[in-house]
């Protein structure tokens, strides 16, 4: 009789979650993975482009370089990390061999290596030194291991050996002797008539088991793509999803389409803008000058993160085995303007209301609901969602008092996939509602720059057409601080 009763009350307690309880949306197929998920949630990453190109004042070797020009006697891996983390960079992936085959770590396939230059005598090893330096200061470590490879002989394809093989070898060195690593990155570049194939099956196999918070990074994924430029701006519209098996790895056929992917494509696989805080990868003494300023790094910064991509920035220490003053100071600069402006959100906490929520605002009682307040209370895993088909919706904040801005920044709950297709921000001005910019895309963030600051109390987000209906987890409002 008790048993029943327990029976009883269970199902009905289990009846009263279910009528109160709101369906969250449904997905919007394709949908990230946890590791691109905390890939996104980087934002900027930092190249080190270093090695022989550095003493030969070139910006791509030959494979024949003489190794006792190698001597980088300065060299201290510690302030590359901190000049990065002062750029804001959450992972430092190093060039741990380029085109020219030259391997920053004592590789046992291969002489041309650290171990043949009279670098500590040829006991160094740069690779171990910079993973060391990322773990010591908080910071992710990722790999670029270049495929084409001019140095060694098995490579092209009608040469001696199994190249890929090689390659493999040397991956599972990187992989396996210098702890997590979380991004792998290869680069697309290859000599004209080049007819060596690359294994890249089996190449992903090997990263996948031996590294499983790596991302893979090649100009068609399968974990992020390339934006189709070296000047780390995305598309405008920026869809995080392309079609993988369309793009052949290392073999660009349509930059346009890498920069802006389509909302109808099956694979999520969001851009990585790369660029150099320098005109050159490597270090050129001859640049020294040529820095970026801040005005164009923040540009930058708007046209990849602002567009939903994440910013890779190169740094190119240089003979010294560091970075150099000049871009070490911009780093900082760049660091406390993100610092600063994004500290003050007006948004957050203020008054929200929408033209639709999910199941009618209501509470629920296993979750608070998808209400508007959502999108601005500061917590990632909350979101304002509409009904599911009301895909038009409008999202007004009241933000108590007037306030100057000119960022505003609307985040998808991208857990859900990339939803909107088309949004306008407006603010209320002389007692009506002011467009002030219409978009594409938003995906894991946007940031609208306005190049003239407004002064306004309410801000309203119209969401235009959507893939399915809206999911909001952010919107920000915030005053540049240069
Ligand atoms: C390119 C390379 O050829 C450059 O040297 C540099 O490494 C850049 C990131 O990718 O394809």
């Amino acid at each position: 009789m008790k048993k029943f009763l327990i029976t009883v009350f269970v199902c009905l307690v289990q009846a009263g979650i279910n009528l109160y309880a709101i369906e969250p949306p449904e997905p919007c197929y394709p949908i990230p993975n946890e590791r691109q998920l905390a890939w996104h949630k980087n934002e900027i990453a930092a190249f080190i482009h270093f090695g022989v190109n550095t003493f030969n004042n070139v910006e791509w070797g030959n494979g024949k370089e003489n190794l006792s020009i190698f001597n980088p006697v300065s060299l201290n891996a510690e302030q590359w990390v901190n000049v990065v983390k002062s750029f804001g960079a959450k992972r430092l992936i190093l060039t741990c061999k380029h085109h020219d085959g030259f391997c920053l770590w004592p590789s046992a396939f291969t002489d041309h290596d650290v171990g043949s230059s009279p670098w500590k005598d040829g006991k160094g090893d740069v690779v171990k030194e910079a993973s060391d330096a990322c773990r010591m200061g908080g910071i992710e470590f990722g790999v670029y291991l270049s495929p084409w490879d001019m140095h060694e002989p098995a490579y092209g394809n009608n040469s001696p050996g199994d190249y890929n093989k090689h390659y493999l070898n040397q991956l599972t060195e990187l992989l396996t002797n210098y702890g997590n690593i979380t991004e792998v990155w290869w680069d697309g570049a290859k000599g004209w008539g080049d007819t060596q194939d690359y294994d890249w099956e089996t190449w992903i196999s090997k990263v996948r088991e031996l590294q499983q918070d790596a991302v893979i990074f090649s100009d068609a994924g399968p974990d992020v793509r390339w934006c189709g430029n070296e000047s780390a701006t995305a598309g405008e519209p920026n869809w995080c999803m392309v079609d993988t098996s369309k793009i052949i790895r290392g073999n660009i056929y349509d930059a346009g389409y890498l920069s802006c992917g389509s909302p109808s494509d099956p694979d999520w696989c969001a851009s990585e803008c790369d660029t150099s805080i320098r005109p050159g990868w490597f270090y050129h003494t001859a640049e020294d000058a040529s820095v970026k300023s801040l005005d164009v790094l923040i540009d930058t910064y708007y046209k990849s993160v602002g567009r939903g991509g994440v910013l890779l920035m190169s740094f190119s220490p240089d003979k010294r085995g560091l970075i150099h003053e000049n871009d070490a100071a911009i780093a900082v600069k760049f660091g406390e303007f993100l610092k600063k402006t994004f500290s003050t959100d007006f948004a957050r906490g203020a008054a929200a209301t929408a033209s639709n929520t999910r199941g009618g605002g209501r509470n629920d009682i296993l979750y608070n609901g998808y209400r508007a307040a959502m999108a601005v209370d500061g917590n990632d895993s909350t979101y304002w969602a509409t009904d599911e088909k009301t895909e038009k919706a409008a999202l007004e904040l009241d933000l108590g008092t007037e306030k100057t801005f000119d960022i505003i920044m609307i985040q998808e709950y991208i857990k859900l996939g990339q939803r909107v297709k088309s949004f306008v921000v407006e603010a209320w001005v002389n007692n009506k509602w002011k467009k002030l910019e219409q978009e594409k895309t938003i995906g894991y963030k946007r940031l609208i720059h306005l190049n003239n600051p407004v002064t306004a109390r309410k801000v309203r987000l119209r969401v235009l057409s959507a893939r399915a209906c809206p999911a909001i987890h952010t919107v920000g409002i915030f005053k540049e601080i240069r």
